[in-house]
């Protein structure tokens, strides 16, 4: 019985590194200045005509950070910059059934009302997962707001999150998607400077509603429009961080299915 407790605490252990092991964190520092190339470093960037570029000036922290505005345009969803995949896949029918990701910002001055990047969970094809919206909104000194747009079932609607966003100002986003097998039922929190300011349940069941297959999600995808800008303008980030993490709800089933292993061996 002793030695049956170990072998399943170890499984556990198993998982448990596997979580914290599947992690990607970006701070750009030994990044070269100017572009992130395609396939760099795991970034999948197709469309060289992107206007975003390491920055060694003016970093957010440390000494560079990645800027990124919609100073060129696309029609595609796939073009766009893809950051790097983790090993695990997140869905609902994966024992990593977690996305989180945090990141800090600074929208940077001298842009146009309506430029933004828009960050959402993807497979490096373009099928967004969730959908948060860095937009200037115009008004005094460029200001900025964070909006979302979440899927309740029947439509798309968009939230504003924050407004009145200072550019030259950093703020730091970060968000959390649990997949729960089943319909309308997914969690999504999204949380600004440290506190959750939305809570949703992401685009899944869109794509169910529409007869799309839903693929697991393993990366960022920053996806620029809006009225087009010029120069440097748009957005910095830095200090981006994203895992796919088991739910402790997963991990006790694991540990609970090792047990029920070993005691059918034990029995054979
Ligand atoms: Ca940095
Ligand atoms: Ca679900």
């Amino acid at each position: 019985m002793f030695k049956q407790k170990f072998i399943a605490f170890g499984l556990l252990g198993v998982a448990a590194a596997g979580a914290h092991a599947d992690m990607i964190s970006l701070d750009f520092e030994t990044y070269p200045d100017g572009k992130i190339t395609n396939g760099y470093d795991g970034w999948q960037i197709t469309n060289s005509a992107w206007d975003q570029e390491v920055v060694s000036s003016g970093a957010i922290s440390g000494n560079k950070s990645w800027r990124m505005s919609n100073s060129v345009a696309s029609g595609s969803f796939g073009d766009q910059p893809f950051t790097p995949a983790l090993s695990n896949a997140v869905s609902s029918s994966s024992a990593y059934n977690v996305f989180k990701m945090n990141l800090d910002f600074e929208p940077l001055a001298g842009g146009k009302a309506g430029e933004n990047v828009v960050i959402s969970i993807d497979n490096g094809t373009g099928q967004r997962g969730n959908y948060i919206r860095i937009r200037n909104s115009g008004g005094i000194d460029n200001s900025w707001q964070v909006d979302v747009f979440d899927y309740d079932g029947t439509a798309f609607t968009n939230t504003v999150l924050a407004s009145n966003l200072v550019a030259g100002t950093t703020y730091n986003l970060g968000f959390t998607q649990t997949f729960v097998p089943g319909a309308l039922n997914d969690v999504w929190t999204v949380d600004l400077n440290g506190s959750t300011v939305f809570t949703g349940i992401g685009w899944e069941d869109y794509f169910v509603d529409v007869n799309e297959t839903v693929t697991p999600y393993d990366r960022l995808l920053f996806r620029a429009g809006g009225a087009a800008t010029t120069g440097a303008v748009g957005v910095l980030f830095d200090n981006i961080t994203y895992q796919a993490v088991p739910e402790p709800g997963t991990m006790a089933a694991l540990g609970a299915g090792a047990l029920a292993l070993l005691r059918r061996r034990k029995k054979a």
